[in-house]
């Protein structure tokens, strides 16, 4: 089982924790293509030995060979949006993670779209189980 995992990068890192907890939990059902998310080398000014273009290759080249994306939408970012309309225009199974926080609100174009399995949460400690059940499926 190959796992997309998406989680912002230049959307701003003030869930980097989470994203490690959530990569962590994920590699017990499959292989997680990008870990490199919930590094804390990877700040958001996003600078990278690696050209954009390169980044942007990889990152579609992996989202085609996957079998499942799973994101975290909590923190807005605009490459996480694109992964997850280019997956669904590939047919990938996708599950969104949003956790509710006061003045934020998930876009329409997330919530309104019945493709995504989206699951709100409010404690990290919901996600092991959310996990489980998501593999379950
Ligand atoms: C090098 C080593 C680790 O990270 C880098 C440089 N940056 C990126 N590397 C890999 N994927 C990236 C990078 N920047 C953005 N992405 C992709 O877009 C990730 O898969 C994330 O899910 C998403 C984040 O988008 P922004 O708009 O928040 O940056």
């Amino acid at each position: 089982m190959k796992i997309y995992f998406a989680g912002s990068i230049r959307g701003g890192r003030a869930d980097k924790e989470k994203y490690k907890f959530i990569i962590n939990e994920l590699k017990k059902y499959g292989e997680v293509l990008t870990e490199h998310i919930g590094l804390d080398s990877l700040t958001s000014d996003g600078q990278t030995e690696f050209s954009e273009q390169k980044i942007y290759n990889q990152d579609t080249d992996w989202i085609r060979e996957s079998d499942i994306i799973i994101a975290d939408v909590s923190q807005v970012s605009l490459g996480v949006g694109y992964e997850l309309g280019f997956g669904e225009s590939l047919g990938k199974r996708i599950v969104c993670l949003y956790q509710a926080q006061e003045n934020n609100s998930l876009s329409a174009m997330i919530r309104g779209n019945n493709y995504f399995e989206l699951i709100d949460y409010t404690d990290i400690k919901e996600l092991p189980e959310i996990m489980k059940n998501i593999f379950m499926e």
